[in-house]
């Protein structure tokens, strides 16, 4: 056998095997893609997101989710989220999901933004029940979200929504400042079914939990 033929003989396989490795490691992860903010002016942007009570889809249709618009309209299922530095981020976020008692009452309060707005009226705290919350530890901020009525008329169940089902709409803006990754997510105990509603779509990126990509 020549060398040649020899090093084939090794390299075949070990390419094989670093594909399947390489295949699985991506099937596994199955990172949600990155949606960027939609630019309206120079340091403006927004971001337009919904939750959800249940997929209705997918690997997991039962479990919660965010959802984000891209700039032409169409949703995508991700919690990955880039925007640029030094810019005033726009977020409406509709709220489709019933919601629950929380257990720290921390969570209940605007925190971080200076404008939060609930279907059009400017609120600071919120002692009902509670679908969601969007998070930024690191940035300090937290807005609670709201739930519908738990006898909604017109509850939506498979995602995304639209707005002729129960939602309510939420906005607020803040600053972005330098470059830099952080983590966001959802502090209520929103997954049905896990130990102490927090397993499952708590702890997955692409569901209640995410990455705010600020990018200079
Ligand atoms: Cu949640």
């Amino acid at each position: 056998m020549s060398r040649a033929q020899k090093t084939t003989l090794v390299l075949v396989p070990l390419a094989l095997v670093a594909a399947v490795v390489v295949w699985t490691f991506l099937y596994l992860i199955r990172y949600p893609p990155t949606v960027s903010a939609a630019t309206t002016s120079p340091g403006e942007v927004n971001v337009v997101m919904q939750t959800v009570g249940a997929m209705g889809t997918g690997s997991h249709p039962p479990w919660v989710s965010y959802l984000i618009q891209r700039s032409d309209g169409t949703w995508v299922h991700s919690t990955v989220l880039q925007v640029p530095a030094h810019s005033t981020v726009h977020v409406t976020i509709y709220q489709y999901d019933s919601g629950s008692d929380l257990r720290n009452p921390t969570m209940n309060q605007v925190l971080g933004v200076p404008d939060a707005t609930l279907d059009g009226k400017q609120y600071s705290v919120w002692t009902d029940s509670i679908g969601h919350t969007f998070t930024v530890p690191e940035l300090g901020i937290s807005v609670p979200l709201p739930g519908i009525a738990d006898d909604a008329a017109n509850p939506c169940s498979v995602a995304p929504c639209d707005t002729t089902f129960d939602h309510h709409t939420i906005t607020f803006s803040f600053k972005t400042g330098a470059a830099a990754t952080y983590t966001w997510q959802c502090f209520v105990p929103c997954a049905v079914g896990y130990l102490a509603g927090f397993g499952g779509p708590m702890s997955t990126v692409g569901y209640m939990n995410g990455v705010l990509k600020v990018v200079a």
